[in-house]
C-alpha cells in the first residue's frame, strides 16, 4: 500500500469487475475529456482505456469553478450486458446526476441520461435480485439529509417510489460516497466520512433488506489514517470488488504528505489498493496485503497522430483549439478573447521534471504547472523575452526573465523534493524553471512547491503540467515528462 496503484490526480476510483477484467474509473472535475476510465486483470497494473465523457455534447463544463467544479465521483456498475457510469456535475447539479451507459467500458459511452430531483453527490446503482436498481447517493435534499436511496428507473432517471434516508453514518461530518454490495445474503453498504482531508475514514453499516435498517459496526471506522504517523493520509472513499477465486479488495484514495507541518499534498488525491478479509460478516481492511510495482509513468509525446488519451484541459475539449501540424508537432491556438487554454498531463511522482519543444514564430505561450485557476507557475515565451512567473491568488510573482534568441526555444520545468531538517521550514517541493536559449540552459527562478498544494491552494484537484498558448499559435514539437530527480 505504499505506493498508489494509478499515481497523480485520479481521485474517488470505483471499480467492477467482469470475468478476468476489471475496469475503474475516477472523478475529474473541471477538465476534459472527464472520468477516465482504466483496464486492469490483476487490479496492480492499469491502463488507461479511455474516458466515459470524451465529446463535449455529453458534458458542459464551460461554468465549472476550478478546483471544486465539474465532475465529482463516479460509480461503474455492470449488469446485464450493459456498464453503467453514474456521477454528477456539480456546476450544472441542477440537471441532476447523469447517467451514461456502454457495451465497451473503452466507450463510446452514451449521451447521459440526466436524473434530476435527487440533490446532492456521489450516486451508486445497485440491482436487487429482482432486478430493481435502486440509487443511493449523499444527499443534501432538505428534510432527506444522510445517505439517501430510491427504487429507480435508471433508463429514464427517475424514481420507483419515495427516497429515505437509509444511514446517517457514524456521526462524522459529510457521510458520503456509498456502495451496496450483497454479500452472503445481507447488504454491506460502505461509506466515507470525516471530510475528504486528514480526518478521512471509511465506516460500514448492514442490513438483510436493501432499505434497511441498517445497523453500525462496532469496529467503525473501518479504515482510517487521521493521527497515524503515515506519509499516506486521507484514505477514504473506498468501492469493493470480489476477484473471480472470491477474495475481496478495495480500492480508495489518499494522499502522499510532504514538508513541514501540516503538511501538504501537491499531486491530488491519488487511487490506492487494499485487501478486504470478513469477518463475523464484516469487511475488515488488509492495507498491506497487496505489494504494489511501480506506474510508469514517463512518456515522451511527439504528437503524431490522435492526441494520447492522458491529455486533458480545464474547461474545454482541446480538439477545439489545437490541430497536429504538417510538418510535425500540435499546433495550439490561443483564445482570442484571453481565455485560459492548457493541454496538460496530471504530476504522478514526487519528484519529476519536464521539457517541452516550442516554436514560437506565429504565437507567444510556455510550459504551465497548474493547480486551479489562481494558483500555477509558468515559463511563458514572450515576444522578446523568456518569463518565468508563480500565481497565486493575491497575484502574480515575477521570478526571473533572460531574452528570448530565435523562434525555437526549449522549456523546461523540475520539482525536486528538498532535505527534511529538524528546524527547516521545509515545503514538500522546490519547483524550478528554465530555458535553453542559444545552446544554454538558465534556470529563470525557483520557490517553494507548498504555493501549488491543496493545503494552499484548497479544492479537491492536483497539479498538471502542460502547454499554454497565450497570442497567436504556439507550436510544441516534443513533450517529454520524466519521473525522478532531474540532473542539473
Ligand atoms: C466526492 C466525495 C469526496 O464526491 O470528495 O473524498 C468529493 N470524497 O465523495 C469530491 O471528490
Amino acid at each position: 500500500m505504499s505506493a498508489p496503484i494509478i499515481p497523480g490526480f485520479f481521485p474517488d476510483p470505483t471499480v467492477c469487475r467482469v470475468g478476468t477484467d476489471y475496469y475503474l474509473a475516477t472523478s475529474s472535475f473541471e477538465y476534459f475529456p472527464a472520468v477516465p476510465i482504466f483496464h486492469s486483470t490483476d487490479l496492480l497494473t492499469w491502463t488507461q482505456i479511455g474516458h466515459a465523457f470524451d465529446r463535449e455534447s455529453q458534458l458542459d463544463l464551460q461554468s465549472s469553478g476550478s478546483g471544486v467544479g465539474g465532475i465529482y465521483a463516479p460509480t461503474l456498475r455492470y449488469h446485464d450486458g450493459t456498464y453503467f457510469l453514474i456521477t454528477t456535475n456539480v456546476s450544472t447539479a441542477d440537471q441532476g446526476h447523469m447517467i451514461v451507459t456502454s457495451t465497451d467500458p473503452a466507450g463510446p459511452w452514451s449521451d447521459p441520461v440526466f436524473a434530476p430531483g435527487f440533490d446532492g453527490i456521489d450516486p451508486d446503482l445497485t440491482w436487487d435480485a429482482d432486478g430493481m436498481c435502486h440509487l443511493t447517493w449523499s444527499s443534501y435534499a432538505p428534510g432527506l439529509e444522510g445517505i439517501a436511496q430510491v427504487p429507480f428507473d435508471v433508463r429514464t432517471g427517475t424514481a420507483l417510489g419515495p427516497a429515505r434516508v437509509i444511514w446517517k453514518g457514524t456521526g462524522l461530518a459529510w457521510p458520503e460516497s456509498p456502495h451496496l454490495y450483497l454479500v452472503d445474503g445481507r447488504w454491506i453498504l460502505t461509506i466515507a466520512e470525516g471530510g475528504t482531508e486528514r480526518g478521512h475514514c471509511i465506516t460500514v453499516a448492514r442490513s438483510r433488506n436493501i432499505d434497511g435498517p441498517y445497523e453500525s459496526a462496532a469496529q467503525n471506522p473501518i479504515f482510517t489514517h487521521r493521527s497515524t504517523p503515515s506519509p499516506i493520509q486521507n484514505v477514504g472513499h473506498g468501492d469493493l470488488v470480489q476477484t473471480p477465486t472470491g477474495e475481496w479488495a478495495m480500492v480508495y484514495l489518499a494522499v502522499r504528505v510532504a514538508g513541514i507541518t501540516p503538511g501538504f499534498h501537491v499531486n491530488g488525491r491519488e487511487t490506492f489498493l487494499a485487501g478486504i478479509d470478513w469477518a463475523d460478516g464484516w469487511p475488515v481492511v488488509d492495507e498491506h496485503r497487496y505489494e504494489v510495482p511501480p506506474t510508469e509513468t514517463g512518456f515522451s509525446d511527439e504528437f503524431a497522430g490522435a492526441l494520447d488519451l492522458r491529455w486533458i484541459s480545464p474547461g474545454s475539449a482541446a480538439s477545439g483549439w489545437t490541430e497536429p501540424s504538417a510538418s510535425g508537432g500540435l499546433d495550439l491556438h490561443a483564445d482570442p478573447t484571453g481565455g485560459t487554454r492548457l493541454l496538460a498531463v496530471r504530476a504522478r511522482d514526487p519528484e519529476w521534471s519536464v521539457s517541452a519543444d516550442v516554436d514560437a514564430a506565429r504565437g507567444t505561450g510556455g510550459l504551465v504547472i497548474r493547480l486551479d485557476d489562481d494558483h500555477w507557475c509558468s515559463v511563458e515565451v514572450g515576444r522578446a523575452e523568456i518569463v518565468a512567473r508563480l500565481s497565486l491568488r493575491a497575484g502574480v510573482i515575477e521570478l526571473g526573465r533572460t531574452s528570448r534568441v530565435g523562434d525555437e526555444i526549449s522549456l523546461w520545468l523540475r520539482v525536486t523534493v528538498p532535505e527534511a531538517g529538524h528546524n527547516a521550514p521545509v515545503g514538500p517541493d522546490v519547483i524550478e524553471l528554465g530555458a535553453i536559449t542559444a545552446g544554454e540552459s538558465a534556470s529563470l527562478g525557483s520557490f517553494d512547491g507548498r504555493y501549488l498544494s491543496t493545503e494552499v491552494a484548497g479544492g479537491f484537484t492536483g497539479r498538471v503540467v502542460g502547454v499554454a498558448p497565450s497570442s497567436g499559435t504556439l507550436r510544441v514539437s516534443s513533450f517529454s515528462y520524466r519521473p525522478g530527480r532531474a540532473g542539473s
